[in-house]
């Protein structure tokens, strides 16, 4: 493939809900698309900042800035033998994995439409249909969650996040689990804690939760080794993980005992099934988390998740649960019994609807031809 043009553009898009977390509540997404074309064939893809620097430090602003000025200059006029070869284009750029990895994501779509092959078999993927979780954001009350979480039981998704921090925590869990003995639960701490909090994860050890996500700083993976000899329940590790060697090194040092891999923020298809293939080795199971995308962004999580080490339902939800109208066409589907169906159409295996996209979007660049 030659990267001959590439649109990059902001939309603009209104959650249904509000969603909060530890470090803040978001309402509207400024979400970054990317748009390559060869001769005749598009691909898309979306970069996955947050838009302020609280998750990780990349924004939507900072990633049109390495994109415009880095990533771009570097990629455009470039004949590729695939997209695992776009990688190591921008391998001198550090950190900024959800920018690099929004122009990678288009790539794949790219030549998996030129190949005539469903992004997911390209990439290896042998789930036909893959589980589908919730991540719940803090609401505020607990009897507000308790609708939520039986809101989404009934939708049929197969297991419930919520979102935990301080003063929002071992109650709530254990009000959830009374609640809900028998759903597949766990929390979200976002990096919202330190060690002086072990005697709280103690706690809520006692309420069956699948996983602690991220409970410690988001670089560390020392004290989440030292948390996790200290409680029952096992770590999954999100922000922390930015490779395969991140992942290898936290997988030593008993950091975590799942992963959740997440597109963006390790740079793309190529380090997610890096990562995917470390934690498979090691025995350890990943699943794909979300970061509120748009169809597009949304389309790749589903395709990744195809890969076989993805044995945990993710938070790769319905479009539906986010959007009154997605960017692409079908939305995201979930089935009655909690699963989304890998299409078998080339590419990412969803229609971006050109129209929607051009109303949404509030500024646009093109590079190229
Ligand atoms: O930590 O997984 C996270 C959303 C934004 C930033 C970080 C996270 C999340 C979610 C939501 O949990 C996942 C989703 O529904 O897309
Ligand atoms: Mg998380």
């Amino acid at each position: 493939m030659r990267i001959k043009r590439i649109e990059l553009r902001e939309i603009r898009i209104r959650l249904l809900r509000p969603f909060e977390t530890s470090f803040g509540v978001t309402d509207e997404r400024r979400i970054l698309v990317l748009k390559v074309s060869d001769d005749s064939v598009d691909g898309y893809g979306e970069v996955t900042a947050g838009e302020g620097p609280f998750y990780g430090h990349e924004t939507t602003d900072t990633a049109w800035h390495v994109l415009t000025d880095f990533v771009i200059p570097r990629a455009i006029g470039k004949e590729l033998a695939s997209a695992c070869d776009f990688s190591p284009l921008v391998a001198d750029i550090r950190g900024h994995y959800m920018a690099r990895g929004g122009l990678e994501a288009a790539l794949w779509d790219l030549e998996a439409r030129q190949r005539g092959q469903p992004l997911w078999k390209l990439l290896g993927g042998t789930r036909m249909e893959i589980d589908s979780g919730v991540s719940i954001g803090i609401q505020s009350n607990i009897d507000k969650l308790l609708q939520v979480i039986q809101t989404e039981v009934d939708a049929g998704y197969q297991r419930i996040k919520i979102k935990i921090k301080p003063g929002w925590d071992v109650e709530v869990m254990r009000q959830v689990r009374a609640a809900f003995p028998r759903i597949r639960l766990m929390g979200d701490a976002n990096s919202a804690y330190t060690l002086k909090d072990v005697e709280l994860f103690r706690q809520m050890d006692a309420f069956d939760v699948m996983m602690f996500e991220q409970p410690l700083h988001h670089e560390d993976i020392i004290d989440h080794a030292t948390l996790q000899r200290q409680i029952r329940t096992p770590i999954c590790l999100d922000e922390s993980i930015h490779s395969a060697d991140d992942a290898r090194k936290a997988i030593e040092i008993g950091a975590c005992r799942i992963i959740n891999v997440k597109l963006g923020r390790v740079g793309g298809h190529r380090e997610a099934r890096a990562v995917h293939d470390v934690c498979r080795d090691s025995g350890i199971p990943v699943w794909c988390g979300g970061m509120l995308e748009s169809g597009i962004g949304r389309a790749h999580n589903v395709a990744l998740s195809s890969l076989e080490n993805f044995s945990l339902p993710g938070d790769v939800a319905a479009s539906k649960r986010y959007w009154a109208e997605d960017v692409i066409e079908p939305g995201v589907e979930v089935s009655a019994r909690g699963t989304i169906q890998q299409s078998m159409e080339p590419g990412m295996g969803y229609a971006v609807n050109a129209e929607v996209l051009e109303r949404l979007t509030v500024r646009k660049q093109v590079f190229g031809r």
